[in-house]
């Protein structure tokens, strides 16, 4: 079997852990996730690895280099998932990472430097209003503040660790010292539509966007739907509609900026009672800072000034925001070198509008991202989906790179 088939075999099974039958949900620190947890640490022994979980839910696994002193090369991604995901998202980069690892024990070949598996257990900040946990945890920039948020049921982030078998307190020494990694690295579908246009199955990501997000609650006066006039209303609902326009007309104002309210609830939610409470999600992302800070302050001023006039209520809370960080250049050399190498050219560099747990180890070491085509940029969806053609490339070309980074 192709290294290819493999990896396609493998992400198709790994898609059974999900929280509900049909769709693939696996949120971070759900039993879903447990058992995505279970099933690859139990795939990672089967190669010859002795893994863990670590305090803060993620898997980790070495593979000794012959250097025991030498910084090692970190390789993967995240296994959590938006809801209703696809099946590539994360979850290609950690059976990457494992499928290169498998071949160099296979053969009983050793690098110079030892290679570090990782699969992050929060990269998408779906269940809390908090992101890159894992991957901050390893790079020191975890805010152990955030162990008090809490999930829409009120579960906070560290009881749920606890009942996931995790220990909170040992969470601020997963922090690498500085020096310790050479390099991080992780392969990741693009979720966007520029390789599959110029018919390219690889990209090497040259930078990723910044991204700011914030949690909404808007506060009216619920009321019944039939006796209250029009203009006596206070209505949070109808705010949030007016507020959710302006911030799509601020994003379409500039190229490059996107804003996206991705989640909403009205609140009490019945077909007879005016809306007392809206709760939204805010996402501002560009590929400078200065713009996205800009545009998010003007989306905020927006927000205040249309619930001002409309007597509403309005709490906005920052859950999220990482700067633009440019990908490390000796990794991009790495894989530009093994993408020419394996005959997988041509070379495409290209920004990520995504975000990525290689924005937080960043701060800790060179870090760098291979982009793979996925069919029509799609993510975030269930049809996601990439080649076996291209799952070869991915595999022929990391191998390449791994070989040059841990050399
Ligand atoms: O939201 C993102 O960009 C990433 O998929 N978590
Ligand atoms: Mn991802
Ligand atoms: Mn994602």
């Amino acid at each position: 079997m192709t290294l290819g088939q493999k990896l396609m075999n493998r992400l198709d099974a790994f898609a059974r852990q999900s929280s509900e039958d049909g769709a693939l949900t696996r949120l971070f620190l759900t039993q879903a996730h447990r058992q995505a947890v279970d099933d690859l640490m139990e795939q990672l022994r089967g190669i010859g690895l002795s893994p863990w979980l670590d305090a803060m839910g993620n898997v980790q696994a070495r593979y000794a280099g012959l250097d025991p002193h030498a910084p090692t090369v970190m390789i993967g991604s995240h296994i959590d998932t938006v809801r209703n995901a696809g099946r590539f998202d994360g979850t290609l980069g950690v059976f990457v990472a494992l499928g290169v690892i498998e071949e160099l024990a296979k053969n009983g070949n050793r690098l110079r430097r030892g290679l570090d598996f990782i699969a992050f257990g929060d990269e998408e900040g779906v269940r809390f209003p908090t992101t890159l946990g894992g991957s901050r945890a390893l790079a020191g920039s975890f805010d152990m503040a955030t162990l008090g948020l809490a999930d829409a049921e009120g579960v906070t982030l560290e009881t749920a660790l606890r009942a996931f078998g995790c220990d909170p307190s040992g969470i601020p020494a997963l922090a690498r010292k500085p020096g310790s990694l050479h390099a991080y690295l992780e392969p990741h579908i693009e979720q966007g539509p520029v390789l599959e246009a110029e018919d390219l199955a690889l990209g090497i990501v040259s930078a990723i966007n910044g991204a700011s997000r914030y949690s909404i609650t808007l506060t009216g006066l619920a009321g019944h739907a039939g006796t209250v006039p029009m203009a006596l209303r206070r209505d949070a609902l109808a705010a949030a509609a007016e507020i959710i326009s302006a911030i799509e007309a601020r994003a379409l104002a500039e190229p490059d900026l996107v804003a996206t309210v991705g989640r909403i609830e009205a609140l009490p939610g019945a077909v007879n009672v005016i809306p007392g409470e809206a709760r939204l999600t805010l996402d501002v992302r560009a590929p400078d800072d200065a713009q996205r800070r800009k545009a998010a302050a003007d989306c905020l001023t927006a927000m205040t000034r249309i619930a001002g006039r409309r007597g509403i209520g309005c709490e906005i809370l920052p859950s999220h925001d990482a700067d633009a960080m440019k990908c490390d250049p000796i990794v991009q050399q790495a894989l530009a070198t093994a993408i020419l190498e394996t005959g997988r050219g041509p070379i495409r560099y290209l920004p990520s509008g995504a975000g990525h747990d290689a924005t937080a180890m960043a701060a800790l070491c060179p870090a760098g991202m291979l982009f793979v085509r996925c069919k029509g940029g799609i993510s975030h969806n269930p049809l996601e989906s990439i080649t076996l053609d291209d799952a070869e490339a991915v595999m022929a070309v990391t191998i390449r790179a791994v070989d040059i980074l841990a050399a």
